[in-house]
């Protein structure tokens, strides 16, 4: 038998081929070690479909390596001898193989980068850590990027990736003449809509063998494991995204920020699941949305609207991560403390939006953008949600989420806890927005058109109390002193009754 000369430790969230540890490795003579390890499964009570995804993947990912011609050691969480850590799994088979170094991709999360570090004193070999070429912007060039600027608007970002890229470009201008159709993406949703749905992949044995273990081993942890729909392969979340490509996204840029009852994707792509462990490349997802636009098949507000939304916010809250990492957790510009309300996890809630986006989470570990942003993430944000709090709860109970983009999307778009290093504004909105946006005010037995009383919808009254209680903190912000002023000119009587129907609210959490 060879022996390994460097073992490519590749982790949950690197099921790619073009991974720079594995471009950087010999397939005949090193060897590729992945595990499933009880760390990272329970460091926050993942949902179920999310942990059954994951270890579904990865198998798949070990078998995509295997038919590849790479020598893997794969560890199952329930294999004799298992660890439970990445570190114990490395330290076994640094014992069992000899390599003369430990090559790996760097971490997405603070966490483990922190655990890599530790490596090379505890194993007395060289670790080689590599960059993750499969994000757009270097980190060092997102830092030079960020540097000496007193805002870090993700608009000014993007323009640059979108030349760094070439993606929608023409020459050195953006294609149609603007950066940003967004102004274009406001439509709210109709029921009688053709409604896409994302494929439906049954599971394969593998996927059964995993979703037995997961049952068995997680079965107290929230979500609903079955019905196991997700994509696990690279071919299939390619065909997923190829489905998207066909018949959601020509409407993905209009109906961006709509929410229908019944309808938990509308036109979203639903793949940030496979975009962030790797099954899907970014760039490749772009140029095919590009490519979908030239051929004509569809319209420049849909696909600029895509494409912003992965080489500029993610890549964006990318670098905010690793800029503002470690302490950007504990961030909390509010001083916001009041424990996650029960019905995060419960659905039990008489607000029909909270309820729609609690059920849906539970069902699909999904909810679109605006149902995380301006639902759950504006309710936390009016109540006085502790922020560390509800960014363990959208850690835990998506299928796409990983810290580096959780956190930014969380504690500085969704909370403002950063003070406003990410966003402009807090995202605090009124019952209103809501009602413009879907159709759950209509079944719901809160009236959205009162400010306040017991059947007033409760995002109201909070809103305007949420306006005062902060007005010191807020009133600098132009777009927010408009609120704190047009507060000011209701009746004492009003303010009165805003201050005991928040009150009411927040007792009853
Ligand atoms: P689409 O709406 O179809 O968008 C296409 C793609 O664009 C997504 O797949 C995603 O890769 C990217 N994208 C869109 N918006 C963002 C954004 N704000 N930040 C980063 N990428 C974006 N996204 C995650 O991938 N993981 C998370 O853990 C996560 N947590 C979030 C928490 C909160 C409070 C909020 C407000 C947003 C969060 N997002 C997160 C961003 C966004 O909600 C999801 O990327 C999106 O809902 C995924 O569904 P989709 O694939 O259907 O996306
Ligand atoms: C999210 C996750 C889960 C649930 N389980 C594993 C696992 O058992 N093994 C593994 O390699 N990765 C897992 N992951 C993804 C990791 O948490 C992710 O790779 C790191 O957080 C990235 O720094
Ligand atoms: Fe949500 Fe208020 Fe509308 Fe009810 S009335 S669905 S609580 S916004």
């Amino acid at each position: 038998m060879t022996q390994t000369r460097a073992l490519i430790v590749v982790m949950g969230d690197q099921l790619s081929l073009a991974l720079s540890s594995l471009q950087a490795a010999d397939k005949t003579r090193d060897r590729v070690l992945m595990a499933e390890v009880w760390d990272e499964a329970t460091y926050v009570r993942h949902h179920k479909k999310k942990i059954a995804f994951l270890f579904s993947a990865m198998r798949h990912f070990a078998e995509e390596l295997r038919a590849d011609g790479w020598t893997v050691d794969y560890g199952t969480l329930d294999a004799p001898g298992n660890t439970g850590s990445f570190t114990g799994e490395v330290a076994r088979a640094v014992a069992a193989h000899r390599p003369e170094r430990i090559v790996v991709t760097e971490a997405g999360e603070w966490r483990v980068a922190q655990m890599l570090g530790g490596w090379e004193a505890a194993f007395g070999i060289p670790v080689d850590v590599l960059p993750d070429t499969r994000f757009i912007c270097p980190l060092p060039v997102f830092c030079e990027w960020a540097e000496g600027r007193k805002q870090l608007r993700m608009e000014y970002f993007y323009r640059d990736m979108r030349r760094r890229t070439g993606l929608l470009m023409d020459g050195d201008q953006p294609t149609g003449g603007q950066w940003n159709f967004d102004a274009d993406n406001r439509k709210s949703a109709a029921l009688d809509l053709f409604m896409p749905r994302p494929p439906v992949f049954a599971p394969d044995s593998l996927t059964q063998e995993v979703m037995a273990l997961v049952q068995s081993r997680f079965g107290n942890h929230f979500g609903d494991l079955e019905p196991f729909q997700f994509a696990v392969t690279r071919a299939d979340a390619e065909a997923a995204f190829a489905a998207f490509v066909c018949h959601a996204l020509p409407h993905f840029g209009d109906y961006q920020d709509a929410m229908l009852t019944g309808e938990p994707f509308l036109y979203h792509a639903v793949i940030a699941q496979y975009l962030n462990c790797g099954l899907l490349d970014p760039l490749a997802v772009c140029r095919a949305v590009e490519h979908a636009f030239r051929a004509g098949s569809v319209p420049l507000n849909a696909a600029e609207g895509f494409i912003r939304q992965i080489i500029g916010w993610r890549e964006y809250v990318r670098g905010i991560y690793w800029l503002e990492m470690p302490g950007y957790e504990r961030s909390n510009f509010f001083e916001h403390t009041r424990p996650l309300p029960d019905f995060y996890w419960t659905a039990e809630t008489d607000m029909t939006c909270v309820r729609a986006a609690v059920t849906q989470t539970r069902e699909h570990a999904y909810a679109h953008h605006i149902q995380r942003l301006m639902v759950t993430g504006t309710f936390a944000l009016l109540a006085g949600i502790d922020p560390h709090e509800l960014h363990e709860w959208y850690l835990a109970v998506y299928a796409d989420a990983y810290e580096w983009v959780e956190l930014p999307n969380t504690v500085g778009m969704s909370q403002f806890a950063d003070g406003g290093l990410l966003a402009s504004k807090p995202y605090a909105a009124s019952g209103a927005y809501i009602n413009r946006m879907s159709n759950y005010c209509g079944t719901c037995r809160f009236d959205v058109k009162q400010r306040t009383g017991p059947n007033a919808c409760p995002f109201n009254a909070l809103y305007w109390d949420f306006i005062v209680r902060h007005r010191g903190k807020i009133g600098g912000n132009p777009r927010m002193a408009q609120m704190v002023r047009t507060y000011d000119k209701f009746a004492e009587d009003e303010q009165a009754r805003i201050a005991s129907s928040a009150a009411a609210i927040l007792a009853k959490l």
